[in-house]
């Protein structure tokens, strides 16, 4: 018998899940109540049968032991007949999918804010994922975010703790907790898909690597694969171990936070191909030597070349995109004649399509690419694709983009982010947008015109649901394009995000900086935005 109780509590009106689960500052979380208020509102709006399993991991940042001790003994407390964690409490992200998908369980909970900064200071998140391995659909997020108003006790169990760091099997009152080994079945998901063999070939022909997991979850992920099982040398990782606040930096596979490895692919000696996974592992940063790749042109070319790689060669039956991402993809399906679906931010909206059929890859330009393999985006599974790619083709990473925009043009592409703005000047620059769409198709701006201004709204096309307001966008008549959002990631201020992309056929302007070819979009979005008058802001916080 377990001795269960009953906590009194007063329910929170900030518990509402962002784009990808819900993220606070760590001071948040340690408020009395808080984060098992939200994990009682998940358990109620979920109601998990008896013999549930659930799995639980997160991505070792700062709160990550404390919050599994307390969620495990809610877990037993809720009904759940066993639990899945990693050993340490550890889980990427995309580990955690496939862990789920792999023993059918019920569902899992992954505690991570991601690309956002942690350490006693910095963030701490929580958000759960469904029997599929993906993310909760908005209709429960939203239940979950009502009963976290209306939450008047909450239960668990009085147990001691279980230790994470040794494997095994624990008891905790009635429910039995499996510590596993979190690395394991990720990697022999992995050796499933790609071509081992080829890569390993790659490594031994002299082919260098440098991949930063920027003191982040895919540490211990990168070492496996790429040292053990794939022969590179020791010096082809960085930042392996995981840090809780990440070493003081910003776990954010881009071109400012990943400076690291961006020093080392851009100086002297540089390796072939680097790259770079977020806090919780599912994002990613490709670079070749001198050369960045986008992660709007890395979906649509890692779709081109799918059938180059085992797990895919029997090709793909459709893709999608977040609607901000650029439309290099589609170009790619068109050729391909398969379906292309074009959702909002967040990759809860893919989870529909997969699970449906309908699509095969999917990505976002926020450094997210995945496949059907789980039900997240996947930062090694997008690395082991391009080596996969690169031994396949024998070419390097530049010559594999030059080659593609040669033949599908260009989608010259970046986003500007303006960071920490005040709530109130965010939503002003939004609204004073939205005031102008009226007025502003068949203006001619500069050398563009206006096609169509709207604000994004998306019907899921296997349940139907609707989801608007998802991103202003200004559409040009010659198919470029500027989006306006407002990230649902941030939990300082409001971060405004501003899209913008220009088809380029021409190979001759294909040398061209995307700032430099999209100066002039780049003009407009000021003027349209009045971004610097309403904000205060000149420069992005971030550039991608
Ligand atoms: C999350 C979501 C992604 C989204 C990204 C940025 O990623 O899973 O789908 O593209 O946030 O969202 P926003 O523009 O609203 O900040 P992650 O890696 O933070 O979980």
């Amino acid at each position: 018998m377990q001795n269960t109780l009953t906590i009194c509590t007063t329910g929170f009106n900030d518990q509402k899940p962002g784009t990808s689960g819900l993220r606070k500052r760590v001071p948040v979380f340690q408020q009395p109540h808080y984060l098992a208020n939200f994990v009682q509102s998940i358990f109620d709006s979920i109601s998990p049968p008896p013999g549930a399993t659930l799995v639980l991991g997160g991505d070792g940042r700062y709160y990550n032991r404390e919050a599994i001790q307390i969620i495990l003994k809610m877990a037993a407390a809720n009904g759940f007949s066993r639990v899945l964690v990693g050993q340490g409490g550890i889980l990427s992200t995309p580990a955690a999918s496939c862990v789920i998908r792999k023993y059918a369980t019920f569902g899992g909970i992954i505690l991570s804010a991601s690309h956002n900064p942690g350490g006693p200071e910095g963030d701490f998140g929580i958000k759960y994922n469904t029997a599929n391995g993906g993310p909760a659909p908005e209709k429960i997020t939203e239940a979950i975010f009502d009963l976290s108003k209306k939450i008047t006790q909450y239960q668990l169990v009085d147990a001691p703790d279980v230790a994470l760091d040794t494997l095994g099997d624990y008891s905790v009152g009635s429910m039995i907790v499996s510590v596993i080994d979190p690395v394991a079945d990720y990697a022999e998901l992995m050796a499933s898909l790609f071509d081992f063999d080829a890569i390993r070939g790659l490594f031994a022909s002299g082919f260098r690597i440098k991949f930063d997991a920027m003191h982040a979850v895919n540490g211990p992920y990168a070492r496996e694969i790429f040292i053990k099982r794939l022969g590179a040398t020791e010096d082809s990782i960085i930042n392996c171990v995981p840090l809780p606040d990440f070493g003081n930096g910003h776990p954010d596979p881009n071109l400012t936070y990943a400076h690291e490895l961006v020093e080392i692919l851009y100086g002297e000696n540089a390796p072939d191909f680097g790259a770079a996974s977020d806090g919780d592992g599912d994002r990613n940063m490709i670079l070749g030597r001198h050369f960045f790749v986008n992660p709007s042109d890395s979906l649509a070319i890692l779709t081109a070349n799918a059938t180059r790689v085992p797990g895919y060669s029997s090709g793909i039956a459709g893709v999608a995109r977040s609607m901000p991402t650029s439309a290099a993809v589609d170009r790619v399906a068109k050729e391909l004649a398969i379906p292309c679906f074009e959702t909002p931010t967040g990759w809860k909206f893919f989870g529909n399509l997969m699970d449906a059929g309908k699509v095969t890859l999917c990505g976002e330009e926020s450094f997210g690419t995945g496949s059907d393999h789980i039900r997240e985006k996947d930062g090694l599974w997008a690395v082991l694709f391009w080596l996969n790619v690169i031994a396949a083709r024998n070419q390097s990473v530049e010559t594999i983009t030059r080659e593609h925009w040669a033949h599908f043009g260009r989608n010259v592409y970046s986003r500007h982010d303006f960071e920490a703005i005040p709530a109130e000047a965010a939503n002003g620059v939004m609204q004073h947008l939205k005031n102008n769409f009226a007025s502003l198709p068949g203006q001619k701006i500069g050398s563009y015109t206006v096609a169509v201004c709207d604000d994004f709204s998306y019907t899921d096309p296997v349940d139907g649901s609707v989801s608007s307001g998802q991103g202003l966008r200004v559409l040009f008549t010659d198919g470029s394009r500027i989006v306006f959002r407002l990230s649902g990631t941030g939990t300082e201020g409001a971060t405004i995000r501003i899209y913008l992309e220009a088809y380029d056929p021409n190979v001759e302007n294909h040398h061209l900086d995307a700032q430099e070819a999209l100066a002039e979009l780049i003009r407009i979005a000021g003027q349209l935005s009045e971004l610097e008058a309403r904000t205060g802001r000149v420069q992005p916080t971030v550039i991608t």
